[in-house]
């Protein structure tokens, strides 16, 4: 027996639900998303040919085709629910001789901030013991230097944390400014995973943000690491002033290094009163998403972190950001002279939406064996997580 009144019209009963059948075709969406994202979302490996008109073509797409092609490529190269917990620590604060305008341990700025002597070892490998029980995988030690020419004793000294770090099971990264081959050599026989190098913004709008190096000194760097089998961290700082073309310039110059960098750090400037980028504002949230998107889509093997800043960011905001591909964060008591969302805030974010920390060397480890606990003569790190075609 019916349940509908006697004057409903019939047809009624045979028509198609609206939303069925006004929406577009496939072909239709197909034909509004640009082919390179198209390209991009049908590849099953990291290319590192594109152009910067391509990449320009995919950071322009409407934000929620450009976060939804993210997050598909994600699921292909990456388990989507982990994310890579890292802890940082400050190994040198401050005296910098560097102009870097955003940073608040150059001496050219008046930040308040004392500078103080290297960290002795015994200390930076009870900190590293104490970001492993919090749950970190990955540890980080930053040192306020140019370079490392001159600094032998500190060298060592380093070397000796990055095994330190190592023999505890965990990745480990370091950054010390710009590096020789030989260094790079030594700290990779040291048993160091990663270098963090960041070219921080395109190549035109780098000089307006620092003059005492190139970014061809930063490059000569990047190619120091690669070349002694140590994995590339290098991203950028969003929120200096740059406009798209500079972040969409980044991430070009990125994708077409020899190989993809294996970390792509998306820093938020976090003002430092007493530098010249001060009193700028945050990075507008949809800028952020739109670059993490894009990285994940044109740099799909990378780890891309969500560095500097996530602590200005709401919980839904940095869950938008892990479902546009972003997969590791910086966790714990500090970044390097900043604050940083702590390991109990981060752990209870991950149970409600449904995410968990990523295993060390999870994204080295296609190879058989486990290399979690692998010593640092295993050599385990030499090969990038993202090898390009
Ligand atoms: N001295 C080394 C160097 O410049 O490579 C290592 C330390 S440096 C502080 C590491 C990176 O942190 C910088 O390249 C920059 O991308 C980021 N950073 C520094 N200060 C920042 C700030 N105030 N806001 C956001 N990111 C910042
Ligand atoms: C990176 O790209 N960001 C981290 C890490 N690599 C070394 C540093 C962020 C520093 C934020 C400002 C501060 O704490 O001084
Ligand atoms: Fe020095 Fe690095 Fe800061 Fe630049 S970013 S001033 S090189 S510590």
């Amino acid at each position: 027996m019916s349940l509908l009144p006697r004057s409903v019209p019939r047809i009624i009963l045979r028509r198609s639900y609206g939303t069925v059948q006004s929406s577009p075709s496939a072909a239709s969406i197909a034909s509004r998303i640009p082919v390179a994202l198209q390209e991009a979302t049908a590849a099953t490996v990291p290319r590192t040919t594109w152009t910067r008109e391509e990449v320009q073509q995919i950071y322009e797409t409407p934000l929620n085709q450009l976060t939804y092609a993210a997050a598909a490529i994600h699921r292909r190269f990456h388990d989507p629910s982990a994310i890579q917990m890292c802890t940082l620590m400050n190994i040198k604060t401050g005296g910098c001789s560097e102009d870097c305008s955003y940073c608040a341990q150059s001496s050219r700025h008046n930040t308040g901030l004392k500078a103080t002597k290297m960290s002795p070892v015994d200390d930076v490998l009870k900190a590293a013991r104490i970001a492993k029980a919090n749950g970190s995988t990955r540890f980080c030690m930053g040192a306020a230097w140019r370079d490392m020419r001159g600094r032998k004793t500190s060298l060592k000294n380093v070397k000796q944390m990055v095994s330190g770090v190592r023999e505890m099971g965990m990745e480990v990264c370091v950054t010390l400014g710009m590096i020789d081959e030989n260094q790079a050599k030594e700290l990779k026989d040291a048993g160091l995973t990663a270098y963090n190098h960041n070219l921080d913004t395109s190549r035109e709008f780098y000089p307006t943000i620092i003059t005492t190096r190139s970014y061809d000194e930063r490059l000569k760097t990047l190619s120091h690491v690669r070349d002694a089998g140590i994995n590339v961290c290098s991203g950028g700082i969003l929120g200096l002033g740059e406009a798209d073309s500079d972040r969409i310039g980044l991430i070009h110059t990125v994708s077409s290094l020899p190989s993809h960098p294996e970390s792509f750090p998306v820093n938020a400037l976090v003002p430092i009163p007493g530098t010249p980028l001060g009193e700028r504002k945050m990075i507008s949230f949809d800028k952020l998403l739109r670059t993490i998107a894009t990285a994940r889509i044109v740099l799909p093997a990378t780890i891309v972190r969500l560095a500097a800043g996530r602590i200005s960011l709401s919980e839904e905001q940095q869950v938008q950001c892990f479902m546009a591909g972003a997969n590791a964060v910086f966790t714990g008591e500090k970044m390097l002279t900043t604050d940083c969302n702590g390991w109990d805030e981060d752990r209870e974010m991950f149970e409600r939406w449904g995410f968990y920390p990523m295993k060390s060397f999870e994204k080295d480890a296609d190879a058989s064996v486990s290399k979690e606990s692998a010593p640092p003569s295993a050599n385990v790190s030499a090969a990038p997580a993202a090898a390009s075609s």
